[in-house]
């Protein structure tokens, strides 16, 4: 992975999310879920990436959130074991990476979702979560030893996933939500944090040059114009408010590689 990633997977959204969300009083707009969705795949191919589709599964609304189902390292797969809700998602996507990666499992008391899975530099970091326990976390350490990676737990409890509250930003910089996590575990030169009254903005995408941000958080978005200019990277808005009513952000929409 030095020179970047090169691939991505994403699973078009089921015509179920709308119904699913709609039961718990939230309405997300169909055609603007598809316009969104397809605008991210847009920028994932401009970012470099050579997209491939898993077919969505109508008995399973949230898998469009397909990075939870698995974590890829090079032409390593591990299969993650999700919330009650979820489980199922995995297989399609199985099927998919099993033509071009070797697959491992977790152990029989882990549970992990991709979305606890933060790699920067030659760490990883780990949410312990509600949806990733101990057993996940030391399955994922085994994982990556593989490849000389370090892993490092960090307690989640103000959000669903690590990644809801804080990502890479690449040039050894995290965006973060402030005072979410104890920050002194983490091993980087420096931390970007959210305006307050931005909690959803700290989930963004960096690819290569290219850095994918949410749309709809004008100031935090100010404090990342500087970061983006000094380093050269094309900061790209995305509309993702259709992902926002199912708890969903940038990173979620995809597996990459
Ligand atoms: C869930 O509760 O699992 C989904 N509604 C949202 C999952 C979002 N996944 C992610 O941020 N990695």
């Amino acid at each position: 992975m030095a020179d970047g990633p090169t691939h991505a997977l994403v699973r078009r959204v089921p015509r179920s999310y709308v119904g699913y969300y709609a039961r718990q009083g939230r309405t997300v707009l169909a055609p603007r879920a598809d316009e969104q969705h397809q605008e991210y795949v847009r920028a994932l191919e401009a970012a470099g990436l050579t997209v491939s589709f898993v077919e969505p599964d109508e008995s399973l609304p949230d898998c469009v959130f397909i990075e939870d189902t698995a974590v890829v390292w090079s032409q390593h797969a591990l299969i993650t074991r999700m919330c009650q809700d979820r489980e199922g998602e995995q297989a399609a996507v199985e099927a998919v990476l099993g033509r071009t990666h070797s697959i491992s499992r977790l152990g029989s008391d882990a549970t992990l979702e991709g979305g606890d899975v933060l790699h920067v530099s030659d760490v990883t970091y780990v949410g312990l979560s509600a949806r990733t326990n101990e057993a996940g976390a030391e399955s994922l350490k085994a994982f990556l030893a593989r490849f000389g990676r370090r892993v490092v737990k960090i307690p989640v409890e103000k959000c669903l996933h690590l990644k809801t509250g804080v990502t890479y930003l690449g040039n050894g910089t995290l965006l973060a939500v402030p005072a979410w996590f104890d920050m002194g575990r983490f091993e980087v030169e420096d931390v970007i944090y959210t305006e307050s009254s931005e909690l959803g903005f700290a989930n963004c995408l960096r690819i290569r040059d290219h850095l994918l941000i949410p749309d709809g958080y004008p100031r935090t978005a100010l404090r990342l114009q500087g970061f983006a200019e000094k380093h050269g990277a094309h900061a790209n808005r995305l509309g993702i408010s259709e992902f926002e009513k199912g708890d969903g952000s940038l990173t979620c929409l995809s597996l990459i590689w």
